[in-house]
This record gives C-alpha cells, sequence and structure tokens, in this order.
C-alpha cells in the first residue's frame, strides 16, 4: 500500500476536490441511514496537502475555511493560481517535494462547453500537459510518485437502453467537455506507456453531495424549489444518468491511490440509474417535505425546455473491476444520501447565496435570461 506524502490536489476548492480533502483530513458532514460508516482514513493519511486552484467561477476557499484554520502552513497550503503556469508548477513540484497529484482541476460543466468551449481546451486539455510536463521534470528520478487523473464516464460516449462502459470501452466523447476530458486522459496514458510516469486514471460517474456548484442537477432544483423558481427539464426528461455519491468516488479515488495498479484505469459508478425526470420527482419529494413546500405546487413548476445539444441519452458504468481488484464498494445509499444532501444545502444557504450574487448571477442572466 502507497503512503500519500506531499499531495498536489489540484482544484481542490471545487466540488470534489473539496470533499477529497475533507475526505483526507477526516472532516465528513455526517449523515444517518448507512452511511459515512466506515473508518474514514485519517489515521492512514498524515502526509501534506497542497491546493492548487484558480478559483475559477466554481472553486471556494471557504469551502475548507476550517482545514486552513487547524492545518494551514502545518499540513495544508492553499495556493491561488493555474496549472496553466508552468513556473508555478515548477516551484510547487520543488517546494513542497510534491509525490502524488490527484488531478481533479477542470472546466466541468457541459452547458458551458457548448456555450464557449474554448477555456475547456486551456484547462482540461493543455492544463493537463503543464501538470504532466512538471511530474515528467520532477520526478525523474524519484520512485514511489503517482500521478492520478481524475476522469469521467462522459468520455465513452452516449448508450442506448442497455449495456455499460467498461474500462476497455472505446473513447468516443460528443461534447466539447468530454472531448476536451478526452484528450487530457489520452495524454496522461502517453506519458506512461512514452515516459513511464506512473499513472492511474479513474472515470466516474454523476457526482451529488455537498459543496456541488449550483448550475448542476441537483443542486440546481433544490435550490430553484427553494426559491418557487421553474425547474427546467431538457428534452423529454428521459435522458439518464447513473448517481454516486461524492464521498463514495473520494473513498475510490482514495484506493486508486494507495492501492491501484499504475498504467490502469478503474471505473467508478453508483449502479444507481435515473431517467432525469424520475429523479426530479425524488427531489421534489425530499425537499418539499422537509422545507415545508405543496409538493403539487412544486410539481406545477416543472418546465420541459429546450434540449442540450449533443445531449448523451444514457451513461451506465460497470464498475466491476475496482471492487474485484481493490475491494470497493458504494456503501451511500442513494435515497439517504439525497437527504444529507438537501440537508446540506437547506442548512448552507449563506454559501448558495454568496454563489448567486457573484459571477455566476450575470452568467445566468448573460446566458438564459431570468432563470
Ligand atoms: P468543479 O467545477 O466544481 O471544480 C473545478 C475546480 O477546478 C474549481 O475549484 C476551479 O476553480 C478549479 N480550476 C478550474 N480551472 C483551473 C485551472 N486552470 N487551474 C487550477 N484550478 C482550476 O468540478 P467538480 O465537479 O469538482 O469536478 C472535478 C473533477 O472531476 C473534474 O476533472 C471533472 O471532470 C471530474 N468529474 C466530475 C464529475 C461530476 O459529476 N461533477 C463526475 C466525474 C468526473
Ligand atoms: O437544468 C438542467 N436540466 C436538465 O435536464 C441541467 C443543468 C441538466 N439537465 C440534465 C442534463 C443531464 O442529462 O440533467 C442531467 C445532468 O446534467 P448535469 O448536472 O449538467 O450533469 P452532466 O451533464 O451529466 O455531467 C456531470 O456528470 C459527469 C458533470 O457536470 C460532469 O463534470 C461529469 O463529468
Amino acid at each position: 500500500m502507497r503512503v500519500l506524502n506531499n499531495v498536489l490536489v489540484t482544484g481542490g476548492s471545487g466540488f470534489i476536490g473539496t470533499n477529497f480533502i475533507r475526505f483526507l483530513f477526516n472532516r465528513e458532514q455526517g449523515v444517518s441511514g448507512d452511511g459515512f460508516q466506515d473508518k474514514a482514513p485519517e489515521a492512514e493519511f498524515s502526509g501534506r496537502v497542497i491546493n492548487l486552484d484558480s478559483l475559477s467561477y466554481a472553486g471556494n476557499p471557504a469551502n475548507l475555511s476550517d482545514i486552513e484554520a487547524e492545518y494551514g502552513g502545518k499540513r495544508y497550503f492553499f495556493i491561488k493560481g493555474g496549472i496553466g503556469d508552468s513556473g508555478l508548477l515548477d516551484s510547487l513540484f520543488g517546494d513542497y517535494g510534491v509525490d502524488t497529484v490527484v488531478h481533479f482541476a477542470a472546466e466541468s460543466h457541459v452547458d458551458r462547453s457548448i456555450l464557449g468551449p474554448r477555456v475547456f481546451i486551456e484547462t482540461n486539455v493543455l492544463g493537463t500537459f503543464n501538470l504532466l510536463e512538471a511530474a515528467r521534470k520532477h520526478w525523474k528520478d524519484r520512485s514511489e510518485t503517482r500521478f492520478h487523473q481524475i476522469s469521467t464516464d462522459e468520455v465513452y460516449g452516449s448508450l442506448e437502453e442497455s449495456g455499460a462502459f467498461t474500462e476497455d470501452t472505446a473513447y468516443a466523447p460528443r461534447s466539447p467537455y468530454s472531448a476536451s476530458k478526452a484528450a487530457g486522459d489520452h495524454l496522461v496514458y502517453s506519458y506512461f506507456h512514452t515516459y513511464g510516469l506512473p499513472v492511474t486514471l479513474s472515470n466516474c460517474s454523476n457526482n451529488y453531495g455537498p459543496f456541488q456548484f449550483p448550475e448542476k442537477f441537483i443542486p440546481l432544483m433544490i435550490q430553484n424549489i427553494l426559491e418557487g423558481k421553474a425547474l427546467p427539464v431538457y428534452g423529454d426528461g428521459k435522458n439518464i444518468r447513473d448517481w454516486v455519491h461524492v464521498y463514495d468516488h473520494n473513498r475510490a479515488v482514495y484506493l486508486v491511490l494507495t492501492c491501484g495498479k499504475t498504467g490502469e484505469k478503474y471505473n467508478i459508478g453508483g449502479e444507481n440509474e435515473w431517467e432525469n425526470r424520475t429523479l426530479l420527482d425524488a427531489i421534489i419529494k425530499t425537499v418539499s417535505q422537509k422545507a415545508g413546500r405543496e409538493e403539487a405546487s412544486v410539481r406545477a413548476a416543472i418546465t420541459y425546455v429546450k434540449d442540450r445539444p449533443g445531449h448523451d441519452r444514457r451513461y451506465a458504468i460497470n464498475c466491476g473491476k475496482i471492487k474485484r481488484e481493490l475491494g470497493w464498494k458504494r456503501i451511500m445509499n442513494f435515497e439517504a444520501g439525497l437527504e444529507q444532501t438537501v440537508d446540506w444545502y437547506l442548512a448552507n444557504q449563506n454559501w448558495v447565496k454568496t454563489i448567486q450574487s457573484g459571477e455566476y448571477l450575470r452568467w445566468i442572466e448573460n446566458n438564459y435570461g431570468s432563470r
């Protein structure tokens, strides 16, 4: 089992990166039901985290203020900067003796990639390239290093009613977002084969949980219900996604980092497929109950809108390999996880309001009018 010492987490102030760092420092939000009952890795992780984040619209350093207060300057170091800055990467690898990279930083929203793809290429392709180059340079004479690429199921393309993506499914990305992630993944592999860089990759399905930016389906719907706004469903609402709690995703990433084999990729998923319209029903039920809204009037706000161009119909993940080879299994039950997520958004309306009052509001107004 690999020990993590000096871990460079890119994009640690976004949704999944925040949860990953909180996971390393054992700062999970509790949940009733069957979640969060296995031992967090605090005892095992005694290393340092260097969080490199450019604080794009999606990055929020307040997510980690408690970690900063307790570990800042000792075991936690926040660096505001971009993965496009090769000079900065050079000094971070040198100054902190980085031995592990967990590469979350990305432009992550499909709709934005349709409206403005350039930054997706800059961050997800060129940024990944810069990071690989820094690792190649600094790890030439080092052993026990690891570069982990966080990828997505979207690189595999779109499924019809049956089947599931395996690690052998050929990449067939269909949006600028997924194409940029696929390009990043190919570069990561090429550094393994060409330079022997010790890499691993994981391809995960849709995450949900605390700290997700409210442009994504689940938090957007929770928030719009609370604010009495329309609930925009793309197309016929029958597109299918597989949902996994961010905690289960991060447990899997930790396993791959410590026990995974270099040059290998691992699929991660919740084995939990939902049609968007059915998932929205479940969200409506949970939020209405918890926030004291009348379910029928919330339901009346469902609005079928123009479909997302190139909208992938269905994703499904076969995660047999990580279960079999690394002993991972999902521990969050979806109903309990959704409840925990709704509770978190209800308890953190200030977090949402702060986001809504800034750049995000201007972006929504420019692209969607008053939605
Ligand atoms: P997010 O948009 O919430 O966070 C991305 C973070 O990256 C932000 O903190 C942002 O400030 C930072 N960032 C952006 N550009 C940067 C740059 N040039 N340099 C440094 N930092 C930069 O995204 P997320 O949902 O947390 O996704 C994290 C990773 O997981 C991404 O690589 C994404 O492709 C992948 N992924 C996400 C999901 C999902 O459902 N959210 C599923 C599978 C894979
Ligand atoms: O308002 C909406 N209405 C709607 O019907 C939004 C925002 C989405 N949708 C649909 C589109 C998708 O079928 O809901 C589904 C989920 O949409 P998103 O939350 O935008 O996620 P998705 O496009 O599936 O991508 C997510 O999962 C894979 C993440 O954003 C990616 O970063 C990750 O790689």
